[in-house]
């Protein structure tokens, strides 16, 4: 069903407390943790507890839990004092685009000058 965890999906895992991770947020639709290959000096994942293999199809079932992981995404941004200097918020969607974990997630990175266009 959608939304179910699935056993061999990684951030289930995390979500679970299976696989360790060091969470910065958490709320009741969403957990937050330190990229384990951070692109910069911030570099945060924000994912729903709820499994959906991207944030198009999150959005599309979940609209709520969509905007959830986007208002942790600028929690996390003020938290570590990214708001001045700026951030990105990025979606990886599709293997072409990147995407290698196929759970939704936010990534908010920041702390250095973010290049446009991104590679
Ligand atoms: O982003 C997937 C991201 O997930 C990538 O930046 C590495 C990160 N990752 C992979 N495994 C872990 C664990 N165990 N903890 C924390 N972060 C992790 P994508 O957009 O799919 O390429």
């Amino acid at each position: 069903m959608a939304g179910e965890p699935q056993t061999d999906c990684l951030f289930c895992k995390i979500v679970t407390g299976d696989v360790p991770a060091t969470v910065v947020r958490e709320s009741d639709t969403t957990v937050a943790f330190r990229d384990i290959n951070p692109q910069a000096p911030t570099h945060v994942l924000v994912i729903p507890k709820a499994h959906y293999p991207d944030a198009a199809s999150l959005a599309a079932a979940e609209p709520l839990v969509a905007a959830d992981v986007l208002r942790e995404a600028g929690q996390i941004a003020v938290e570590e004092k990214l708001t001045e200097t700026g951030y990105r918020i990025v979606f990886n969607t599709g293997a072409g685009a990147g995407q290698t974990v196929f759970h939704a997630h936010a990534h908010v990175l920041g702390g250095r000058g973010l290049q446009w266009p991104p590679g």
